[in-house]
């Protein structure tokens, strides 16, 4: 099978730049800036991800929009901060003045907060949205009863109908329920990815890592200070798995969790996705390297550039294995991951 998937990302660009043009109150010159951080260039990695976690798990990609959106503004306020001076201090952001040079520091910190913000307003308007389909489930129901109750049948025909109503409504309730801790589920999976024990933390890892080196330390002693005794090389790794990783698997798996994936389904996806996302990050630190961002920590500047592709070639044969007990369900997302290690930015 060969996925084409310029559908998905047309869709991830018409949905990710929607939410922000359809957001409502936002001055128009900030939503000007919004739309410079969520537009152009991306490659709409994560709601790919999550369109082909929602297939896997037996939905469509359509209904994985509202998570994928959310996890792609995630991902674009991640990048507008990751720029900042008092962070990487990046330029230039996909061939383009990165958001602060673009509009100013001031402008850069609030853009990312406002996409963070917006993040969480799209998850809990898709969990409103389920549970007002609930509550349309339940007054019908009580429809049900009342016409029943006006209707001129003898009783046992009222009795009848009523309980093959109320075993249809009910049977739409619950499928109704599901659908709103499926979604509740998938934004959970989003936060905490996204969140202190997360993204975050990785970030918190790679901000200590520099402000170790400027004091003249070493990766091991950051290492230690870290809790990873002097293993130099489980720290780098783990700092890239919660940077990159943990926001891939916060995608696909929400993907798979609102479409009703069960836990096993979910770990093995995690697994796919923690060594996707390791797989990629090295494959960016073999473009990196050589350029500005190769004093910073990294696989390819620890262990070298030849190294690091052969342990993202490792990584994408670890993801491709962890779901190779789903067969053909498991076909796009192995494709997917073929197809970034072989990307060419
Ligand atoms: C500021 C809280 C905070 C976190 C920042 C995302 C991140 C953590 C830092 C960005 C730098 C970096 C190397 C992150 C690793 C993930 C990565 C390779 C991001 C770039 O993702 P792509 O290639 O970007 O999917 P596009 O431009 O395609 O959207």
């Amino acid at each position: 099978m060969t996925t084409d998937f310029t559908e998905y990302k047309r869709l991830a660009d018409e949905a990710a730049i929607g939410a922000v043009e359809c957001a409502e109150g936002i001055p128009e010159d900030f939503r000007r800036i919004l739309l410079y951080a969520v537009s152009d260039g991306g490659k709409r990695v994560r709601p790919l991800l999550c369109m082909l976690g929602a297939e896997f798990a037996g939905g469509k990609k359509e209904d994985a929009l509202p998570f994928a959106v959310a996890i792609e503004l995630i991902h674009s306020y991640s990048l507008v901060h990751d720029d900042l001076p008092c962070m990487d201090d990046d330029d230039e952001r996909r061939g383009k003045p990165s958001v602060h040079k673009a509009f100013g520091e001031g402008a850069a910190v609030l853009a990312g907060d406002a996409l963070l913000n917006l993040a969480y307003e799209r998850l809990f308007s898709e969990c409103a949205r389920m549970a007002s389909e609930k509550d349309n489930a339940a007054c019908a129901n009580a429809a049900g009863e009342n016409a029943n109750e006006a209707d001129a049948r003898t009783a046992n025909e009222k009795e009848n109908t009523t309980y093959s109503n109320m075993a249809v409504v009910n049977t739409a309730a619950h499928t109704a329920s599901e659908k709103i801790n499926n979604a509740i589920r998938a934004a959970k999976i989003i936060a905490r990815s996204a969140g202190a024990s997360g993204m975050i933390k990785g970030q918190v890892f790679d901000v200590g890592y520099a402000a170790d080196a400027a004091n003249g330390k070493t990766a091991r002693e950051t290492a230690l200070r870290h809790g990873f005794g002097n293993d130099a090389r489980a720290f780098v790794i783990e700092t890239s798995r919660l940077k990159t990783s943990e926001l891939l698997s916060a995608a696909v798996m929400s993907g798979a969790a609102a479409a009703g994936a069960g836990d096993a389904e979910l770990a093995a996806l995690k697994e796919y996705a923690d060594n996707l996302g390791l797989a990629f990050q090295l494959v960016d630190d073999v473009f990196d390297s050589g350029g500005k961002n190769d004093t910073e920590m990294s696989y390819a500047r620890a262990f070298g550039v030849d190294v690091a592709r052969l342990a993202a070639k490792k990584y994408t044969a670890a993801a491709i294995t962890a779901l190779y007990d789903y067969g053909t369900r498991a076909e796009s997302l192995i494709e997917f991951a073929n197809l970034l290690l072989k990307r060419a930015h």
